[in-house]
Formats: structure tokens, sequence, C-alpha cells
């Protein structure tokens, strides 16, 4: 499944093309950046199929998108791994316990900074999934494309060539996992895919980038805390956790199915600041005694309220009932937690006290980094 093909790096070549020369090569080795660029897949790595449904497909392995862009070789020695080969549509929760252990594994061999470049589609979940997992402060940025490389005007080298500006940095380190795309700098967090094709359809609505690229230097004019720990986290799959939007005129009816499908947590994306109709209170409050029911909003952005309504379905009656409040983070981050917590040993009556330790220590001040 993983293949290391290619070390670009000014030294690394000199090395090889003229033999060893001692100090020169051990000096300059020690103190260029290494940086591992892991590839997953998805339009960054697509080019035309030759199968017969047409279109793109993911084909690019990581050695071929880095061989791609020269500039690299000013920057880091770059090593080349393709994890996997697959629209982000297809990765599972067990793909990023796999590859949240590689990475550790790279920064305990000493690698300075680490590029996942994958499909856009989920990188607003793949990267909060990495946030959670990766306890190291080094810098972990993902990144990928809008435009293929069959198209005119391919984003995916200048977003691989800014990300690896970015792992590479000093600036970066602390900041958890990074998403960069459009020479701007995200906190995996907050980002969301706002638009099916722009190039610019990253955005964080609740607070904006932490900082951008310009010419080649990386700008952070904003921190975030470190996350708080869900603890360590069995490898393989998540238990299932549905993910339920509300909609005008909605009943309970799928609600009611939930526990006898075998869904171990439940994330609702309530009306506005946190409401549902109030025909599915009841449905609601007796699931949240069988497992976590979650709540947060459909809106995309902002926090849930806590204490302004009052009516039957309001925030507040939801709250007391049970249900937890995902606080600033939005339905898919919220689901990503919590199959996260529920993938530990955790007791399920704990479950929400993990949940609501990692809620607040996104709100919080302190951003002293990990060591
Ligand atoms: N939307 C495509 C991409 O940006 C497909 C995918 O997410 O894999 O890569």
């Amino acid at each position: 499944m993983t293949s290391s093909s290619l070390v670009i790096g000014h030294f690394t070549v000199l090395s090889l093309n003229l033999g060893h020369r001692e100090g020169d090569t051990l000096t300059d080795q020690t103190t260029r950046p290494q940086i591992i660029v892991y590839s997953l897949g998805g339009t960054i790595a697509s080019t035309k199929s030759t199968a017969s449904t047409g279109g793109v497909t993911p084909q690019l392995g990581a050695a071929d998108l880095i061989a791609a862009i020269p500039e690299l070789r000013d920057v880091a020695d770059v090593t080349a791994v393709t994890f996997r080969q697959m629209p982000s549509g297809d990765l599972t929760f067990a793909d990023l316990v796999e590859l949240a252990r590689a990475i550790e594994q790279s920064f305990d061999a000493g690698s300075d900074g680490v590029v996942v470049t994958q499909g856009t589609d989920t990188i607003e979940e793949t990267a909060f999934a990495l946030d959670l997992l990766v306890r190291s402060s080094r810098p972990v940025v993902v990144t990928g494309a809008m435009r293929n490389s069959t198209v005119a005007s391919p984003d995916g080298s200048a977003n691989v060539l800014g990300s690896v500006r970015v792992a590479a940095s000093r600036e970066a380190k602390g900041l958890g996992t990074l998403v960069v795309l459009n020479d701007e700098i995200h906190a995996a967090r907050f980002i969301r895919k706002t638009h099916t094709s722009n190039l610019a359809t990253f955005h964080s609505p609740s607070c904006g980038p932490l900082g951008w690229l310009i010419e080649e230097r990386v700008r952070v004019v904003m921190r975030v805390a470190p996350l708080a720990d869900v603890g360590p986290v069995f490898e393989g799959d998540a238990p299932p956790v549905a993910l339920i939007k509300c909609s005008l005129g909605d009943d309970a009816r799928v609600l009611d199915q939930l526990a006898s499908l075998g869904y171990e947590g439940v994330v609702v994306e309530g009306f506005g600041g946190g409401h549902v109709p109030a025909r599915v209170v009841a449905s609601l409050e007796k699931l949240a005694v069988r497992m976590p029911v979650v709540l947060t909003s459909r809106t995309g952005s902002g926090e849930l309220l806590n204490e302004t309504y009052g009516f039957p379905g309001s925030e507040r009656d939801l709250l007391s009932r049970g249900l937890i409040s995902a606080g600033v983070l939005d339905g898919p981050k919220a689901r990503v937690l919590l199959s996260l917590i529920l993938s530990t040993d955790v007791e399920r009556t704990r479950a929400r006290t993990v949940f609501e330790s990692v809620i607040a220590s996104i709100t919080s001040h302190d951003t002293t980094p990990h060591p």
C-alpha cells in the first residue's frame, strides 16, 4: 500500500551526482527542513481515465506530484509517500487513524513537517480528524486542488508548494493541523468547503484564515489553542454516528430508527441557534438516554446558543433534556469528534465530558503549544 518513491532536495541531488563531500552535505542536510508528502488521491492526483466511464480519476502518486514542482528544491528536502489512491469520499476513519500513526512515526524519525494531499470534498473532516489524532506540535498541512491536471490553470502544484512552505516554517508550529489552499492558511477546526468548483471554495466562516502566503513568505497573524486530548483511538473504523439535518416540517421517523439501525451516536443539525420542530423533541430526549446526541446548527457558522430561547425544541429545552452542545463545531466536524471519542475505550457515560473538554479547548485563550 505504501511506497516511498523520491527524495527531492538540493543536497540530496548533489550527493547523488557528485558523491559525498562530507562537510557540505552533512551541514546542509541538518539545516534544511525535512518534509514528508503523503498523497491520498483526489482531484490533485487525477488525470484522464482510460476506463469506459470517461472523466478523470486519481492516478498520480506523491512522487509525480512533487516531481512537477522544481521550486521545492529551494524550500526543503521532500520525501514522497503514496499512502492511498482514491476519491476523498471513500476515505474512512480507519485510513485516518493509520495515517496519523504514520505521521507520528515520521516525526519520531526526525521529520520537521508533513503535507497531506487529498480530494477537497472531505478535507474539512479529514483535517479535523488529524488535528485530533496527531499530538505533535510540528506542522501537519492538508491540501488538494480544485482543478485537475488536464484543464487550464490547475492549482495543485501551487497548493503543494505553498503547503510545503508552511510545513517547513517556524510560524506553523503549535497550530494543530492546517489546511492550505489558494494561498490561505486555515485552522482545520474551522474550515469548510463552500463552493462546488471555485478556487476560493475554502473558508473559515467563524473566524477567517489564520494567515496567508505572500511571495515566498508564510504569514500567520492569528493563533489557535491546542485541542484537548480525546485519548488513544483504536485502529479500524469508528462506531457508526449519524448526522441528521433538520428541515421544515420534519417529523421524527428517521430519529426513531437510529438505535435499531445500530448507530451509537447522533449529531443533529438544528435550525439557526440550535432549534428543532417541537414534534421531534420527545424522540431526541429518548435517544439521548441511549447514546450521545450532539446538537449543532445547520447554518455552518457561529456558536450554538445556550440560554436565549425557551420554546419547546429551543436550544435551552434540548440541552436541558440531555443533548450535548457542539459549541462552535458544525455538523460534519462534531460528527468527527464524536466518532473518534467513541473509538476510544472511554465509558459511554464519560463521552460527554471528553466531548465538552475538546469544545472548551477550541475557544480557550491558552495558545501555548504542546511540547
Ligand atoms: N472534489 C474532488 C477533489 O477535489 C474529488 C475528491 O474529493 O476526491 O479532489
